[in-house]
């Protein structure tokens, strides 16, 4: 029962999420929706400008950072009171400890704006049923603790005068403090709720009164739709929109509504999107503050996150989990004001930018405006030259962003070459910038993955390549540990020899290269064989192991290599993968790396 309640909430979550990406990819492999939304609603401009913004998990679960009893729960803090089935009147009684005496509103917005954030979102209510704010509906909230004082209220002073936007994150269905609320069924009885006297009694009040008292809000973070029917929930949204009818609202609002997309927690979608989108991660692994979690993104890993998303169409909302006395990590802090360092000089390849119009390459990802292209340089060709292929326009000028210093350049064609210097100028990610005139068409989006000897390694991600028969490309989420979600995209269902993967790939040059498959496999379809087919040559291997997976054990991958190729001509070719013989799943597929083999004779 429990286990089936599990999935239910799971598949709540991500079934809509799954169903609706893998729709696109099926249409096209990009998403391609109308762009005419964006002129239709003005008012999500703002937010596809912002492109990085601040999520803040704080709660009375700040207090225990994953503790509860002497026992250490590893995952989201925030769903300790689930985990340790905590009673309402037990953990009622953190609310009598809470007294945050260092939390200084200014100063955390002083560091998103330091950061290079353009808005902030923090949790008003989470799924504990506690609210953040000063709220007339319910006493369950952060006046009736000895910090007496309002936190959002101070927040929203601050963000006003330092021109950020100001968001709230409202769990509107899951509450466990409540004998109506979602979720806890450890103090109450699942079949006595009545979630719709939850939703008019507390949750639609409480969002009106987060409406009405902050002033201008960004926007509205609903997550875990539940219990309401589409009408309902239009009719929530239409509430909402008489009191604030620019503030936007997450797509967790639930039945595909909302103003912006959000995909699962820590995902990042495998394609363009052209419509209003952010991806939301955590700086280390928790939401809530854990106190022995440390696995914190390193600037340059954010950079890179941030650059990625944006060249993909969307937006970055990062997350800081304070700690109960009002301060945020120092990690958390550190790393936001050197990613910020980064976004003071390259700001302008990110904000106010489109999704870049080039196919990723092996030295990165590009962005767009109307009269400059982006190249995000993360890793610097061996031979130093540049290669960017697709440019259908005319260039002008090709410059460093970071210190304006002008680089040589030749344009054959559609193809630019780039000389770049010995050092590039920041190990993260150097910007180009290409000023052209003309207006650049995205028709090299979907080119073929480029293997070029002057990287490592060259990945190509499976979304870049044709399945047939009854192959899937598909999203797949996983949970790391509790409550931590992890995405990848991975080719599936490849049963037979008529279910196989093609990849047009480009050589870049001539040369020996070495060919790894990642993959995923669990223990009962392992010792099957599969055949890899490069330019008429053969390469069998059997799968490997790597464990099964499940709500509580991580999907893990494998790196094997299968083949070792000579590709005596630079150009396109193919990489076909398929099973070897009828039977179950072969693998799930997650890419496959080149890598570059010199010899030394
Ligand atoms: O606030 C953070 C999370 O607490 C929240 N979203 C981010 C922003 C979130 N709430 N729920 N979920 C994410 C998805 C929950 C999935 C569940 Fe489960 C699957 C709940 C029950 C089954 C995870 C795995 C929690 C328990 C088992």
């Amino acid at each position: 029962m429990k286990n089936l309640k599990q999935l239910f909430l799971i598949l709540a979550i991500l079934f809509p999420i799954g169903t609706y990406i893998n729709a696109q990819y099926k249409a096209k492999g990009i998403i391609d929706k109308t762009t005419s939304k964006q002129q239709e609603t003005p008012k999500t401009q703002w937010f596809q400008n912002a492109k990085f913004g601040l999520f803040i998990h704080w709660g009375l679960y700040s207090i225990l950072g994953g503790e509860w009893n002497g026992k250490r729960y590893y995952g989201s803090s925030e769903w300790i009171m689930n985990r340790a089935k905590i009673p309402v009147v037990e953990y009622s009684k953190l609310a009598q400890q809470f007294n945050p005496v260092k939390f200084n509103a200014a100063e955390w917005v002083k560091i998103a704006k330091e950061a290079g954030m353009k808005y902030i979102v923090i949790t008003a209510k989470h799924h504990d049923g506690f609210a953040m704010f000063d709220s007339k509906v319910s006493d369950f909230n952060i006046m009736h603790t000895p910090f007496h004082r309002d936190p959002l209220k101070e927040l929203s002073v601050a963000c006003q005068k330092n021109n950020i936007k100001l968001g709230f994150y409202y769990s509107q269905f899951l509450d466990w403090h409540e004998p109506n609320g979602g979720g806890n069924d450890w103090d109450f009885v699942e079949k006595n709720k009545d979630y719709k006297s939850y939703y008019q009694s507390k949750s639609i009040p409480q969002i009106k009164e987060l409406l009405s008292n902050y002033g201008p809000l960004g926007l509205i973070w609903f997550d875990m739709p539940g219990g309401l029917s589409k009408e309902e929930t239009q009719a929530l949204i239409d509430t909402a929109r008489r009191l604030q009818p620019n503030c936007l609202f997450s797509s967790r609002v639930g039945h595909g509504l909302g103003d912006f997309l959000d995909f699962g927690d820590s995902e990042v979608p495998a394609t363009v999107i052209k419509e209003p989108w952010e991806a939301i991660f955590t700086h280390n692994d928790s939401w809530g503050y854990l106190k022995f979690d440390f696995n914190f993104k390193t600037p340059s890993e954010i950079i890179r996150l941030l650059t990625n998303i944006v060249s993909k169409g969307g937006n970055l909302m990062l997350n800081v989990g304070p700690k109960a006395d009002g301060t945020i990590p120092e990690e958390s802090i550190k790393c936001l004001l050197s990613v910020g360092k980064w976004l003071k000089i390259n700001g302008k390849a990110i904000y106010g930018t489109t999704y870049g119009p080039i196919a990723p390459q092996p030295w990165g990802v590009t962005t767009l405006k109307p009269d400059k292209l982006f190249l995000h340089v993360m890793l610097r060709p061996k031979n130093g030259d540049l290669i960017v292929p697709g440019v259908n326009v005319k260039v002008k000028k090709v410059w460093f962003l970071s210190n304006m210093k002008s680089l040589n350049w030749k344009q054959n064609q559609q193809m630019l070459k780039v000389k770049l210097p010995l050092v590039l100028p920041d190990d993260a990610n150097s910007v180009i910038v290409v000023e052209y005139t003309g207006k650049i068409s995205d028709s090299y989006i979907d080119a073929p993955s480029v293997i070029s000897p002057q990287f490592n390694e060259c990945n190509l991600d499976v979304i870049k390549a044709k399945p047939t028969g009854n192959t899937k490309i598909e999203p797949i989420t996983y949970s790391f540990y509790f409550g931590v979600w992890k995405h990848t995209t991975c080719a599936t269902m490849m049963q037979s020899p008529s279910d196989s993967l093609i990849y047009n790939v480009e050589f870049a040059e001539p040369g020996d290269y070495k060919i790894i498959l990642e993959y995923s496999c669990p223990i009962e379809n392992s010792k099957q064989e599969g055949l890899l087919q490069v330019g008429g040559q053969k390469f069998y291997f059997e799968t490997l192991s790597t464990g099964n997976y499940d709500v509580s054990r991580p999907l893990m991958f494998i790196q094997q290599s299968v083949a070792m190729i000579t590709v005596r001509k630079a150009g396109l070719q193919t990489i076909k993968i398929s099973p070897v013989n009828e039977g179950k799943e072969l693998f799930k597929l997650r890419r496959i790396i080149v890598k570059p083999v010199e010899y030394k004779f």
